[in-house]
């Protein structure tokens, strides 16, 4: 049986639970500024995932389960945020649900028209088909959400990695902005 912690989103037995953990040095790429990231420790933890994965990876009519940790920081004025992916099977959707901290989902369609939801505990997220998504925390604590979405929807990593999003979550005198990176 696995059991979640609701108050955090902890799930346990780890045995049964399968855990990711990204570095920044992973994460090369990803945000704009590189003098900024070069100037950070490459084994700073940026972010956390513990999947409950019932059926193998791939089965068409299986749910994925997965609590996410996003820590604060900034790489220059950029929030801490995940890689970002589309699902390899474009139409497969997917929900978040936000148990601690604030943040901010971000968005992006099929024109790459990028927009953000805020996110705050308690807040329930639908990922809509051919949308990218990636998650910024925006506060001072650790941003933490689970997650469910279909055992093959798959992850395309690399369309992020080669186009990214055209937004940027910035901090602006302190403020989360959403600003165009190639409009
Ligand atoms: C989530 C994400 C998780 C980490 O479970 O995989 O938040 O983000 P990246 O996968 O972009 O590194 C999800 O969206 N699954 O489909
Ligand atoms: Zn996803």
């Amino acid at each position: 049986m696995i059991q979640i912690d609701w108050s955090r989103g902890v799930l346990q037995p780890n045995a049964k639970i399968v855990e990711r953990v990204k570095m920044l040095g992973q994460l090369d790429g990803i945000f704009a500024d590189s003098e900024a990231f070069r100037a950070l420790d490459p084994n700073t933890v940026v972010y956390r995932v513990q999947a409950w994965c019932p059926v193998p990876e791939g089965t068409e009519g299986g749910l994925f389960w997965g609590t996410t940790v996003v820590e604060p920081g900034q790489v220059g004025s950029e929030y801490f945020m995940t890689h970002g992916h589309l699902h390899q099977k474009r139409n497969r959707t997917e929900y978040y649900g936000v148990v601690e901290g604030k943040g901010a989902l971000i968005l992006m369609d099929e024109s790459r028209s990028t927009w953000t939801e805020p996110m705050s505990p308690g807040s329930l997220h639908f990922i809509s088909p051919n949308t990218a998504h990636r998650v910024a925390n925006v506060g001072s604590a650790a941003l933490r959400f689970v997650a469910c979405w279909p055992s093959d929807a798959g992850h395309d990593y690399e369309s992020i990695r080669r186009n990214g999003f055209s937004a940027r979550l910035l901090s602006v005198d302190g403020e989360a902005k959403l600003v165009g990176s190639d409009a």
